[in-house]
């Protein structure tokens, strides 16, 4: 009872032909499904940015996807359009089980701040309210699942130590973006943090 499920934006834009497709994305969704119903507790979590969000490259003209720019909050990496309200590329997966889920937790959904992690914004300041909410339900230990290993799951994972949960990473239930060695770097992250990886 004091344990939860976290999937990380399992969508369809992160999926092979999607608009920022993560490669083998498409195959958390067995082992994801699988897991479920070892957990009182799911939650999934969907990015879901407005067409004007600022994480995207073509919001910034003249500049490539996959470049950084500095943000009133830090550095912040441009990504090709996705995830737009609405649209079939913010939907899950079409195989992704749903229906055990009692929360869906969207985030990213404000223009002027991308949101990575589960539960902070990228300001690192403002809540997404997830902390409350498995806080208010005696929630302790937490599994992280989904895409992308190195972003979304990673911040999730670091933001959830930092907070006092314990946090298990199951990397063969995740897939990565790997941009400039970002796998790497957020995988020694996370181990330094105290993430156990399944
Ligand atoms: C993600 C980049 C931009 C993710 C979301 O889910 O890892 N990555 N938006
Ligand atoms: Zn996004």
């Amino acid at each position: 009872m004091t344990e939860a499920l976290i999937v990380i934006d399992v969508q369809n834009d992160f999926c092979p032909g999607g608009d920022l497709p993560v490669t083998g994305g498409d195959q958390v969704v067995a082992p994801i499904n699988a897991l479920m119903d070892r957990f009182d507790t799911v939650v999934l979590t969907q990015d879901w940015h407005p067409a004007d969000h600022s994480s995207f490259a073509a919001n910034h003209p003249g500049a490539q996807a996959f470049t950084e720019i500095a943000m009133p909050y830090g550095p912040q990496t441009l990504w090709p359009a996705h995830c737009v309200q609405g649209t079939k590329g913010a939907e899950f997966h079409a195989g992704l089980r749903t229906d055990p889920a009692q929360l869906i937790l969207r985030k990213g959904f404000r223009a002027a701040v991308d949101s990575y992690s589960a539960f902070f914004e990228n300001d690192k300041t403002t809540p997404t309210g997830l902390e409350f909410y498995l806080r208010g339900r005696g929630i302790t230990r937490l599994t992280l699942v989904g895409l992308a290993t190195d972003y979304c799951v990673a911040f999730s994972a670091l933001d959830a130590r930092a907070l006092g949960f314990d946090v298990t990473v199951l990397p063969q239930a995740c897939r990565a973006i790997d941009l400039a060695g970002s796998l790497a770097r957020q995988m020694q992250a996370m181990a330094d943090a105290g993430v156990v990886f399944g």
